[in-house]
């Protein structure tokens, strides 16, 4: 019985490792660092980390000694112990100690937080520009020195500075990829900067780090980080795929053509493909290569199906019409064979 007891009360400590350790399984963790930033950030934490737990040691030993020492003895009930109020020493000790913590929390952290916002101190051709816009509840990336523009999956070159220009169509969001680094908020009408590199290649969770409506839990994004030589052949078949989408070049299956007629009549008010098309919904040029639907759903045609019919079903609060009454169903079986089409991997 005792055992048992004894076992029970290791639970919440089994629990909470469980759930730090699913934590890390998403691969949203900012306590693995996989790059620059994130590491140093994490080193950051771990400082404030050292100097807490060296706090908490010291105030509770003195703290125990004093209770044990100074405790109501039988035979002692009216023993007052020397009162040592007004003690210049002892005063200055313990305003002294704490300024000095708090120098060796605020040097590197003020220096580190300055460094890592900043935007142009390497040459502009070491550094890969995106521009970051946030709307409710998905990502747009835009690069523009190559004039793309994707949504959704962003992809970076392994080991190379990429600076993020951050903005928001709607209201604020934040831009956090944990296991590079960030945080950094996404306002309206205002440009904030970050920059981050990834140590290896890998596809990194991001999410958004600002309470912005009903679907925020759910307005993840792919960072995936991809070796130079990788990065440069996505580039050169993004802008193929941008110049030439939706209709060149393209062998189509008969049900396929079918979905893209019906694209073109009710959905691309909302979302290009290639360069033409509105830019309400995220561009959708590459959307067969993507990882998930709307950054986190599961990349199968029964999703997107699913998806087109009520997109709020997956995503409460998703600023995309349903189509289920719209569209047959025949219609939304064709709207999915052609979005499945949209690869611009050669
Ligand atoms: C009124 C504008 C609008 C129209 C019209 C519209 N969409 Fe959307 N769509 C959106 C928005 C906004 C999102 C992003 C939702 C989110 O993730 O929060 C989206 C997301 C999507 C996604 C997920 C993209 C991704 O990469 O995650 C797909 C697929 C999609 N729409 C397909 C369609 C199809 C097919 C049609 C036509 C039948 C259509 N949409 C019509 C606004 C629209
Ligand atoms: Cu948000």
């Amino acid at each position: 019985m005792k055992k048992w007891r004894q076992s029970l009360r290791l639970l919440p400590l089994f629990l909470a490792a469980l759930a730090l350790s699913g934590c890390g399984k998403e691969g949203v963790s900012a306590l693995k660092p996989e790059g620059e930033v994130a590491k140093e950030q994490a080193s950051l934490m771990l400082i404030s980390l050292l100097i807490m737990i060296v706090v908490v040691l010291v105030v509770g030993f003195l703290f125990t000694y004093a209770m044990i020492k100074y405790r109501k003895r039988p035979g002692q009930e009216d023993y007052i112990p020397k009162q040592v109020e007004g003690n210049t020493k002892l005063e200055l000790t313990w305003t002294i100690i704490p300024i000095i913590l708090l120098c060796i929390l605020a040097v590197p952290t003020i220096s580190k937080t300055f460094a890592l916002s900043d935007n142009n101190t390497s040459k502009k051709s070491d550094v890969l520009k995106i521009k970051v816009t946030g709307h409710q509840f998905w990502w747009e990336f835009e690069y523009p020195d190559q004039k793309i523009t994707t949504a959704q999956d962003l992809y970076i070159p392994v080991g190379k500075k990429v600076e993020f220009d951050i903005t928001s169509k709607d209201l604020i969001h934040a831009f956090w990829v944990p296991a590079l680094g960030g945080k950094q908020d996404a306002n309206p009408g205002q440009t904030n900067h970050l920059w981050l590199k990834a140590d290896k290649e890998g596809t990194y969770k991001g999410r958004c780090a600002e309470l912005c409506g009903s679907s925020h839990a759910l307005m993840y994004f792919n960072v995936k980080a991809v070796s130079d030589k990788e990065f440069k052949h996505w580039v050169k078949d993004m802008k193929a795929g941008m110049k030439s989408a939706p209709d060149k070049d393209r062998v189509l299956t008969a049900s396929a053509k079918q979905g893209e007629e019906v694209f073109k009549n009710n959905c691309m008010s909302c979302h290009a493909v290639g360069n033409k098309g509105g830019q309400i919904g995220p561009n959708l040029t590459n959307f067969a290569d993507r990882d998930n639907i709307g950054g986190f759903e599961k990349h199968t045609k029964s999703e997107v199906k699913k998806w087109i019919k009520d997109p709020e079903s997956i995503k409460p609060g998703a600023k995309m019409p349903k189509f289920g009454k719209k569209l047959t169903d025949d219609q939304i079986n064709a709207l999915a064979d052609y979005l499945f089409t949209l690869s611009v991997k050669q």
